[in-house]
């Protein structure tokens, strides 16, 4: 039952003080259930993805072109490099393996070495000819996708670079694809053409990233840490963040039954600020200083950048929510909660914490999409 119609149905007419009483107890229960799973499960649930590929075929490139920013550095080699570079962002855990068939790691000390069945999901990135190790590799990727539910996508990149006075380039790539499909079982896999230098290609893969088979968290873990590129993207965004704010209120209410001191509203300020920052971070909005310049759109979007801005550090933005707080508690219990609070406390005050939860939420939601919206529009009319 959603929130509104528990408050609602607490407080109907029917119901005497016990049942009320009862009745609040068991919503305390669920409520404190609810939260307490799928809050803890929902920021626990990581995607971990593997880059795999020949040093210097593009894979810091690829994953900064997806994520948006320069998470890995590009043009260091790693043939030499011996350990997996770890990066965290947003929901995902990005692990750049070295390279295998090399004399230092064959392909199966390379596997008792890094366990890569383990990963949620692979980018397999080349740029050149492929070579018995990779053909061996892309049975064991093929492996892990039936039996794991592991995908794997294979990335041709540096595609500007296909050329052949005699050839044009659609049969060049017609001829890659055959090559590459030979060393596999399925022989539909697609192969993806990139190009970092003029990043094309790049929204194709991210499309086919978004329709894989995959668990429905993990993939708006992906859709929140990759960079909007259109509008589209930026309406998953939207959705998914609308998607999590029964949960976050929920959770902050139910972590909050103890009520904030004056005011007759109880909320987890650590929930309702983990919420904002993750809804801000899901429209790629990070940087205050980085946001802070698209002010020059004139007074809508200075307008916008102030509201998003103001929840971006923690203790100011706690100020700022117990004032709504304060506001929203006084609104209520004006009207008709005064009477029923010293009944059923906890429960009424964690029901308009939730409740405030939401409101709030949905705005935030809003700003972020808004602003998003116009820096795209600005960013493709300068193109
Ligand atoms: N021409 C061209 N160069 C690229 C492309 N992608 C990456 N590079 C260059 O290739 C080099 C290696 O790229 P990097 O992403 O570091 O490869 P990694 O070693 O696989 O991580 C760098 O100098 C990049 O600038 C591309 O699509 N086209
Ligand atoms: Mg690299």
């Amino acid at each position: 039952m959603a929130i509104v119609d528990k408050i609602l149905d607490l407080f109907n007419g029917d119901k005497n003080d016990n049942d009320k009483l009862q009745k609040s107890g068991e919503i305390e229960q669920d409520l404190k259930k609810r939260a307490a799973l799928k809050w803890d499960e929902y920021e626990k649930t990581k995607v971990r993805l593997a880059l795999i590929g020949q040093p210097g075929a593009g894979k810091s490139s690829i994953i900064n072109s997806l994520v948006g920013t320069k998470l890995f550095p590009v043009g260091v080699y790693t043939d030499t490099t011996i350990t997996a570079q770890e990066k965290e962002y947003g929901g995902l855990i990005i692990t750049d393996l070295p390279g295998y068939g090399t004399a230092r790691f064959p392909l199966d000390a390379w596997i008792d070495e890094f366990k890569p069945e383990q990963y949620d999901m692979y980018l397999f990135v080349f740029d050149g000819k492929l070579h018995e190790a990779d053909s061996q590799l892309f049975q064991y990727l093929e492996k892990w996708q039936q039996e794991r539910q592991h995908p794997f996508f294979l990335v041709r990149n540096k595609e500007d670079q296909i050329w052949d006075d005699e050839k044009t380039l659609e049969h060049l790539k017609e001829e890659i694809q055959a090559d590459v499909r030979s060393l596999l079982t399925d022989e539909e896999t697609p192969i993806f053409f990139t190009s970092c230098r003029h990043q094309t290609g790049i929204e194709a893969l991210k499309r086919a990233i978004y329709k894989m088979d995959f668990d429905e968290v993990k993939k708006s873990k992906l859709v929140s840490s990759f960079k909007a590129t259109c509008l589209e993207d930026l309406e998953r965004k939207r959705a998914i963040c609308r998607d999590n704010l029964d949960m976050y209120a929920y959770a902050a209410a139910a972590n909050g039954l103890n009520p904030l001191p004056g005011v007759d509203i109880s909320v987890d300020l650590g929930v309702f600020y983990s919420m904002l920052k993750d809804i801000r971070e899901t429209f790629g909005i990070r940087d205050e200083q980085k946001i802070k310049r698209y002010e020059i759109l004139g007074p809508t979007a200075k307008k916008l950048i102030d509201e998003v801005c103001q929840y971006m550090v923690e203790n100011y933005a706690n100020k700022l929510l117990m004032e709504l707080a304060k506001a929203f508690g006084k609104k209520f219990t004006e009207k008709q909660f005064t009477k029923l609070i010293p009944l059923v406390g906890n429960v009424a005050s964690a029901l308009l914490g939730a409740a405030m939860t939401r409101k709030v939420g949905e705005k935030y939601i809003d700003d972020c999409y808004e602003l998003s919206k116009m820096i795209m529009e600005h960013t493709i009319e300068q193109k």
